[in-house]
């Protein structure tokens, strides 16, 4: 199977790390949706990445349908997610708001980089920014209420998350300067100093 996409897009990253914790090897190929999109055009029309090609030449599409098919080729032992309904309801809450903070990151990205500045909205970048600030500003609370563990595991919520911060701080920088996110900071230094996370560099 191939994985089609860029590593510093969040949601090709968190696809890759999550294939790789599931002991599922995929080739991948850094086609860019933007520098490469005919070439990407002709691997998947919509040219979305991730993409995930199977063997068969079936074309999924969205990071968190493709970990979802991942999850089931995986061995039994290996579970990003956990069961329990309880815990289960919190990782999917984390997930949620991360994926939250990654799109609301790179509509901010998008809107400086490739809309023109004289048509540029500034009502909405603002919206936007308010968006991914109560985002984070949650998952803080989420980290407060109760810490992810730092015991050398990682589950999807801990590879969304410290994907999510480590990307926000790649593309949007001042959008977290100065803001006060320690927990969220300091999970993502536990995370980016695992072997997997350094295996699968944003750039
Ligand atoms: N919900 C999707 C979002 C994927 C996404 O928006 N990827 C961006 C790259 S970071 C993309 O494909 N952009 C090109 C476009 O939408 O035209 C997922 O989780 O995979």
């Amino acid at each position: 199977m191939k994985l089609i996409g860029m590593l510093d897009s969040p949601y090709v990253r968190r696809t890759a790390l999550s294939a790789k914790c599931l002991g599922i090897a995929l080739e991948h190929e850094s086609v860019s949706v933007f520098r490469h999109f005919e070439q990407f055009q002709r691997i998947n029309p919509v040219v979305k990445a991730p993409t995930l090609v199977l063997d068969d030449g079936s074309v999924l599409m969205d990071s968190t349908l493709i970990i979802d098919y991942l999850q089931t080729l995986a061995a039994p032992g290996k579970r990003l997610m956990p069961d329990d309904a309880g815990q289960r309801l919190r990782s999917l809450r984390l997930i949620g708001l991360a994926l939250a903070a990654c799109e609301k990151s790179v509509q901010i990205y998008y809107e400086r980089n490739l809309r023109p500045t004289d048509i540029q909205h500034a009502p909405w970048v603002e919206r936007v920014e308010g968006q991914l600030a109560a985002a984070y500003g949650m998952l803080e609370q989420e980290l407060q209420r109760a810490p992810l563990p730092t015991d050398g595991t990682l589950d999807q919520a801990g590879i969304t998350l410290a994907v999510a911060w480590s990307f926000t701080n790649l593309v949007v920088p001042d959008q977290v300067e100065g803001r006060s996110f320690p927990l969220i900071s300091a999970y993502t230094a536990y995370a980016e100093g695992l072997e997997v996370f350094i295996d699968t560099p944003m750039q």
